[in-house]
């Protein structure tokens, strides 16, 4: 297996808590050169379930590792009993460095932010065309997060067999996110999910959306069956029986890539964005800010983009997007 991510000793001091601020650190520090690395699947209630070379590993998070916590994705390193036999829990005693985090707050008063998946490079936003009717803010606040966390948003509209996605494609044409629509009877005969796979091919995605809309069932269309069991979890599909998803989970692709399933969200909370990162997702108007005050939120009315898009430089309608997805976070979740 593969070396993941640098670690170093002030990364670990950091997440420290240490209120006393003396404790004498290299003390309650072991060495762990023997650790094995592996990937978090799927974390339940303080148990979390890794990938190590081939092997399925119960494991705990070690104490030394403090309010530092684990999430689905990460690179972590291994001790003690790493047999994945029944009733084995092993230690981790680090966490690698992320690539990228996708953060929530459940909503934008709690200001406890989560990390709901570490180490993705996209996020696919998942939205119905109806059964449950689509959010457009919702998809608006999930495309702030994957920019502001580093991923890439890939749109997949399903249940298109209830309703056409012509309007929801026109309102997010200009913001130039790939797309990829679905319906149900696809999946029997595997075109779907050949067509989602496209988008997916070794690289790794988190599957984010209101509950409902088809998570799972994506998931379950482009994973093997017996890849699926490999995690001893299962992900099955709300149907009438409410088999709504509780907890975030990672699963292999043929192809090399990981698809991660999510529990549906009501909301997304983006407290801790910076709209300096979510203009990064729009390089054709970064040049357009340098004549915007310090600390610009690009929602003022001295912000340079206005002169900067009258003066032809970039499509007003690209203003008009990242305007509308900075808005979203001051605004409150369904108004
Ligand atoms: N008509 C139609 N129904 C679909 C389609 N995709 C999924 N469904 C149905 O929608 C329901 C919900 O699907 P899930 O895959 O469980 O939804 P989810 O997004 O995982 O839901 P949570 O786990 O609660 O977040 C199930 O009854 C599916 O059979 C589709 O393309 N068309
Ligand atoms: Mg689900
Ligand atoms: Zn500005």
């Amino acid at each position: 297996m593969r070396r993941y991510g640098k670690h170093t000793d002030e990364d670990d001091i950091r997440q420290r808590p240490n209120p006393k601020g003396n404790r004498p650190r290299t003390s309650i520090r072991p060495k762990h050169e023997d650790a094995a690395e592996g990937m978090v699947l799927t974390v339940d209630r303080g148990r979390l379930t890794c990938l190590v070379d081939d092997r399925v590993v119960m494991a705990m998070k070690a104490r030394e590792l403090g309010r530092k916590a684990a999430v689905v994705g990460d690179r972590v390193e291994l001790v003690g009993d790493l047999s994945g036999k029944k009733d084995t829990l092993a230690r981790i005693v680090r966490i690698g460095e992320r690539t990228s985090v996708l953060r929530r707050t459940a909503d934008d008063d709690d200001p406890f932010e989560r990390v709901v998946v570490a180490n993705a490079d996209q996020l696919a936003i998942v939205t119905a065309l109806a059964d449950p009717e689509p959010r457009p803010r919702l998809i608006d606040r999930c495309l702030v997060a994957a920019y502001d966390g580093g991923l890439e948003p890939l749109l997949v509209l399903t249940k298109s067999d209830l309703a056409p996605p012509d309007q929801l494609l026109e309102m997010y044409g200009a913001l130039g996110v790939p797309y990829v629509v679905t319906t149900h009877d696809e999946f029997v005969d595997g075109v779907a999910a050949d067509r989602v796979h496209e988008h997916l091919k070794g690289r790794t995605t988190a599957f984010v959306g209101h509950s409902g809309v088809g998570k799972t069932t994506l998931v379950n269309a482009l994973v093997p069956k017996d890849r699926r069991r490999l995690t001893g979890v299962v992900n099955a599909v709300t149907g009438r029986g409410r088999h709504t998803t509780t907890s975030a989970l990672a699963l292999p692709l043929s192809s090399g890539g990981w698809v991660i399933d999510t529990p549906g969200v009501r909301s997304f909370g983006l407290n801790h964005v910076e709209p300096s990162r979510v203009i990064l997702a729009f390089p054709d108007l970064v040049a357009g800010t340098e004549n915007c005050p310090r600390a610009c939120s690009h929602d003022e009315p001295d912000c340079g983009l206005d002169a900067w898009v009258e003066e032809g430089h970039a499509d007003p309608a690209r203003l008009y997007s990242l305007r509308r997805l900075l808005a979203t976070r001051e605004r409150r979740e369904g108004d």
